[in-house]
Order: C-alpha cells, then sequence, then structure tokens
C-alpha cells in the first residue's frame, strides 16, 4: 500500500534540459504510483536559480494533485534533507577539447559532496540513481563517500540504452517493442557498453533466433545503441532529454515493482563480483527486483563475443576508477 505522508524526491540538475521533462512526470504520478503525494526538492547551482523559479511556476500551473511542496535550493543539506530517492541527474558537460579525465575529475567535484550531504541528511530508506555522466564512475564516487548507505540503494542508469536496444530488436523482427524482454546492457553507459541480444527474447523466443543475421546483431545492432545519444545531439543539436527523462521513469519503476516473469532490468549496480565482474564498480548488470529488493540474475551465458565486448567495458569502467581515485573516500 502506498503512504499517504508525501515522499520526498530530490532531483538535481532540476533546471536542466532533463529535469524539464522529468519533474512533471515525477509530479503527475509516474514515478511512484497514482496515490503518492511527492515533494519535490529541486537541487541547482546558484547561476541556474532563476531558471528553476521558472520551472516551478510551471510545475505550480499544473495544480497536480499529487505535488505536497516544492522545495527549490542550491543547498545541499536543504536539498537532500528527508530525501527517500534522489535522482542525481545534474552534471558539468563535456566541453570541446576536454579530457575524459578531466570530466571525471570536474564531476567528482560535484558527486563527493553530493554524496556526504546524501549520508548526512536524507531518509533511512534513501535509494540513489546517478544520471549525470560518467554516471557508473559518478555513482561510484558518491557511494564511496556515503558508506553508511547499504550497497542496495545505488544505481546509475542504463535504461536508456536498454531501450533504444529493444526497439531496434522490435523494428528489425517487425514486431511491436513489447514483444521484446530480457535486454541488458552490461558495463559502461558508454559507447562500450554491451547491449546482451544474445539472451533478449522476442516473443519468448531467443532473439538470434528470430533474428536469424549474426553479422547486424553483432555489427550494426551494437554500434546502433552505442552512437545512439551521438546521432540523437547531430539531429536536435541537443543531447536526448525526454527519452532519458522518460528511462529514469522507467528505471525507478523497475526497481519498485516486481520484474514481470523472464524478463530483467538494466541497472548499473554496485558489484560484489558477479560474473567476474570487478568488486566495487558500478556495473551494468541484469537485475530482476521483488518489489522491494533487487538482485542480479543468474546463469546467464555468454559466447566468447560477449564475453570480450564485457571484457573491454569493463577495462574502461577500471581505468576511470583508476583516474578519479584521489576522489573516492
Ligand atoms: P543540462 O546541461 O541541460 O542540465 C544539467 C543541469 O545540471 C544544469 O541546469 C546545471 O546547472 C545543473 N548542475 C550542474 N552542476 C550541478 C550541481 N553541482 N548541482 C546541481 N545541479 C547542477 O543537461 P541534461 O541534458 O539535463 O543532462 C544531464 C546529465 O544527464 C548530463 O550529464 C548528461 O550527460 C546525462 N545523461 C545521461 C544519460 C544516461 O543514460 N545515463 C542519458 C541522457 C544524458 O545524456
Amino acid at each position: 500500500m502506498a503512504s499517504t505522508s508525501p515522499v520526498h524526491v530530490t532531483v538535481t540538475g532540476a533546471a536542466g534540459q532533463i529535469g524539464y521533462s522529468l519533474l512533471f512526470r515525477i509530479a503527475s504520478g509516474q514515478l511512484l504510483g497514482p496515490d503518492q503525494p511527492i515533494v519535490l526538492r529541486l537541487l541547482e547551482i546558484e547561476p541556474a536559480m532563476q531558471a528553476l523559479q521558472g520551472v516551478v511556476m510551471e510545475l505550480d500551473d499544473c495544480a497536480f494533485p499529487l505535488l505536497a511542496g516544492i522545495e527549490a535550493t542550491s543547498d545541499l543539506k536543504v536539498g537532500f534533507d528527508g530525501a527517500s530517492w534522489a535522482l542525481l541527474v545534474g552534471s558539468v558537460p563535456r566541453k570541446a577539447g576536454m579530457e575524459r579525465n578531466d570530466l571525471l575529475k570536474v564531476n567528482g567535484g560535484i558527486f563527493r559532496p553530493q554524496g556526504e550531504a546524501i549520508a548526512a541528511n536524507a531518509a533511512s530508506d534513501i535509494r540513489v540513481f546517478v544520471v549525470g555522466n560518467p554516471c557508473n564512475t559518478n555513482c561510484l564516487i558518491a557511494r564511496s563517500h556515503a558508506r553508511e548507505i547499504p550497497d542496495d540503494r545505488w544505481f546509475a542508469m542504463t535504461r536508456l540504452d536498454q531501450n533504444r536496444a529493444a526497439i531496434q530488436l522490435a523494428k528489425r523482427a517487425g514486431v511491436p517493442v513489447s514483444d521484446v524482454a530480457n535486454v541488458a546492457i552490461w558495463g559502461n553507459h558508454s559507447s562500450t557498453q554491451f547491449p546482451d541480444f544474445e539472451n533478449a527474447t522476442i516473443g519468448g523466443r531467443p532473439a538470434p533466433e528470430v533474428i536469424d543475421d549474426q553479422a547486424w546483431l553483432q555489427g550494426e545492432f551494437i554500434t546502433t545503441v552505442q552512437q545512439r545519444g551521438a546521432k540523437i545531439i547531430e539531429a536536435r543539436g541537443a543531447s536526448s532529454a525526454a527519452s532519458a527523462a522518460n528511462a529514469v521513469v522507467d528505471s525507478v519503476r523497475s526497481i519498485v515493482t516486481p520484474t514481470a516473469p523472464g524478463d530483467c532490468a538494466s541497472l548499473a549496480v554496485i558489484s560484489h563480483g558477479e560474473y567476474g565482474t570487478p568488486e566495487g564498480l558500478v556495473f551494468g548488470l541484469p537485475i530482476r527486483s521483488t518489489g522491494g529488493t533487487c538482485h542480479v540474475v543468474e546463469g546467464i551465458t555468454h559466447s566468447d563475443f560477449a564475453q570480450q565486448k564485457i571484457a573491454a567495458t569493463t577495462e574502461e569502467l577500471e581505468s576511470e576508477r583508476a583516474a578519479v581515485a584521489d576522489l573516492l573516500g
């Protein structure tokens, strides 16, 4: 049963593109259900506070029955105070000439204090979901500064990649996307990710049986999913926002509701060595939820091809961890 006292949901980067799509979906009840009142705690940096006030006015003007309050702030303590969900969307985008390692370090400067503030101020049932890139490693940094929060409360977003993979498989097979299940994204939310078509199903049958075209599956399918974000920037002149917000909603739903039989959710979680992944990395894996707890799906097998892909994304995540070693608590 949903509680009638409001759940506090913090969204960072609330005045950004994703925030502009996400907040309205949360406030309308799509995140935590139609009976659950919500208080939105919107965290931004000082220069974006004016824009955030505009978003707050628009949220007010929707007169959402479930929206019990809005706290817009640039103060970390206020932002995370009493939060049961922290959706960490805000981060600094990569600018021209910036190396990946520079980006990792700049964002470390954001996610360390946020991790500390979450540990000090959030509710005891806090769950943290990191979207801001590089999301796996940002999650690792925040988590390392909030050791008292259990491992199973930390997530980074690979769901947009899962959704991208599912629609590509559906289109190729000529079926509705609802026929596609068990699509997991392994590793990093980056161009090294491995969208696992081998264990995906289409209409209950193995995807490689329905799409009998290994060359396409191992080639164009993977690169389309890996490069989709770049293609959207090319076409739209801005990065994916509505589909990213949609994936945040899907992700949280996949954590708080039981996973359907034969399906899984893609989430990056803290590795405990599953499938040989290095312990402690925030690694994209197939997850099943009971509605209360999440666990990594067991017993999945991979071809040599898939194992090589997973090794490459593992290596990238390990090098990211090494690059931010001095930022880890
Ligand atoms: P925007 O640049 O539109 O918005 C980011 C917002 O974050 C800005 O309003 C900025 O003021 C704010 N911000 C920066 N530092 C902050 C801090 N320390 N505390 C609070 N707020 C802060 O970016 P948007 O398009 O909304 O994307 C947000 C993040 O999502 C980016 O890092 C982006 O790369 C990442 N994405 C992650 C995806 C994923 O699948 N994991 C997909 C979509 C998206 O690319």
